[in-house]
């Protein structure tokens, strides 16, 4: 076995360099992407590190055929033997291909109709690992003529079934809501937003209560809309505040409950702001998350709220993003259906219901072929 190391820009760029050194049998048994050190390293420079090796036994006969061609005068090489050297040069470069795209579906191995739809994906801010799943289905499937159609039809199957599920039924119960969420992604603001369909347009009784006693300005913020709305306010200082609010909004057709935002590092205060929605039985508890995080940064976030075992999502500040992709990343990472976007500060209209075609066109909207 005869191991060599490349070092490269683009695995394209190893493969002649691979069947020079080490023969048409040669095989590539590790690749890694690494970034490069120091400044360049800042600017998102990155290059591969390929590992290639053969058994010594082909080596030889490599190094021997390169030999005997490189001492024969080209006069001599008939033509046969010229599309002999072709034929097999281009029979290694299939079988590198079919390695390298079975490797890790290298994109720069794709046809250039696929890659560019990869690109896009990936420019629309969809998880790269994401990406190259949709790309992969896509290509499964072939044979339809449009594939931004085909691929619409893909996510659309992915996520139907999740958003399908985040729908409040129109029915006339008592809903009790929770909102709980990191800091300043417009808990307060969506509640407000809320409150007034609930009232205006639904025609239902409602109330307010907020937990948030952490910020003097909070509570006061939930009370202006209150009072615009003419629906009371209770602020809940500790568990006993909570349960006379609960009390007192008992026969309200919607009850609200704010909370102050809270980091996921915070899980102290998680957990006691837990005891407060254990004391009451909601029937929809919404995590609130701002589209504006990275997916990587809202993992966390998620797996640390999810102590409130929330019903679903709210995704607010939709107007502060050009690229919809994140909204694919979240749907399909944490698999929850998101019960409202939230689209800018206007209080109450600022606020919609997506369906998965929307969405859908929103990230694709701006394919153009
Ligand atoms: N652009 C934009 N801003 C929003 C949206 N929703 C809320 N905001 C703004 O975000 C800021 C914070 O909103 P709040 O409703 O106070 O957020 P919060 O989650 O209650 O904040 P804390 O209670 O401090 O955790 C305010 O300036 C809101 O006007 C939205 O959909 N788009
Ligand atoms: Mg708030």
């Amino acid at each position: 076995m005869r191991i060599k190391k490349y070092i490269v820009n683009k695995i394209d760029e190893a493969k002649p360099q691979i069947i020079r050194d080490l023969g048409k049998d040669a095989i590539i048994i590790h690749t890694n992407r690494i970034r490069a050190k120091g400044i360049k390293g800042w600017f998102g420079k990155h290059y591969y590190e390929i590992l290639a090796a053969t058994d010594e036994k082909s080596q030889k006969e490599h190094t021997k055929h390169h030999l005997n061609k490189q001492s024969s005068p080209v006069s001599e090489t008939k033509n046969s033997e010229l599309e002999e050297i072709k034929e097999q040069l281009l029979e290694n470069q299939k079988l590198l291909n079919s390695i390298l795209n079975d490797l890790d579906h290298i994109p720069s191995q794709l046809p250039p109709v696929y890659n560019k739809i990869y690109k896009f994906l990936l420019n629309e801010g969809i998880n790269q690992d994401k990406a190259k799943k949709l790309v992969n289905k896509l290509r499964e499937k072939g044979g339809e003529n449009d594939l931004i159609q085909s691929l619409k039809k893909i996510m659309l199957k992915e996520i139907q079934p999740i958003l399908e599920k985040g729908i409040i039924p129109d029915e006339n119960k008592i809903f009790r809501f929770g909102l709980v969420g990191p800091t300043g992604v417009g808990k307060t603001t969506t509640i407000a937003k809320l409150a007034a369909h609930s009232s205006l347009n639904e025609k239902k009784s409602l109330g307010l209560i907020t937990l948030d006693n952490f910020r003097i300005a909070a509570a006061e913020q939930l009370k202006v809309y209150g009072n615009i709305l003419d629906v009371p306010v209770y602020v809940a200082n500790n568990l006993e505040e909570y349960e006379l609010a609960l009390k007192r909004l008992n026969d309200k057709e919607r009850i609200y409950v704010d909370t102050a935002g809270r980091s996921h590092k915070n899980l102290k205060e998680l957990q006691e702001l837990k005891k407060y929605f254990d004391k009451l039985s909601l029937d929809f508890v919404f995590l609130v998350l701002s589209v504006t995080t990275n997916i990587d940064d809202l993992i966390p976030i998620y797996k640390t709220f999810s102590l409130f075992n929330p019903t679903g999502l709210i995704l607010t500040k939709l107007d502060e993003v050009d690229r919809y992709g994140n909204l694919y990343n979240i749907i399909t990472h944490f698999k929850k259906p998101i019960y409202y976007f939230t689209t800018g500060q206007n209080v109450p209209d600022d606020i919609e219901v997506l369906t998965a075609e929307d969405i859908i066109d929103k990230i694709l909207g701006g394919y153009h072929v």
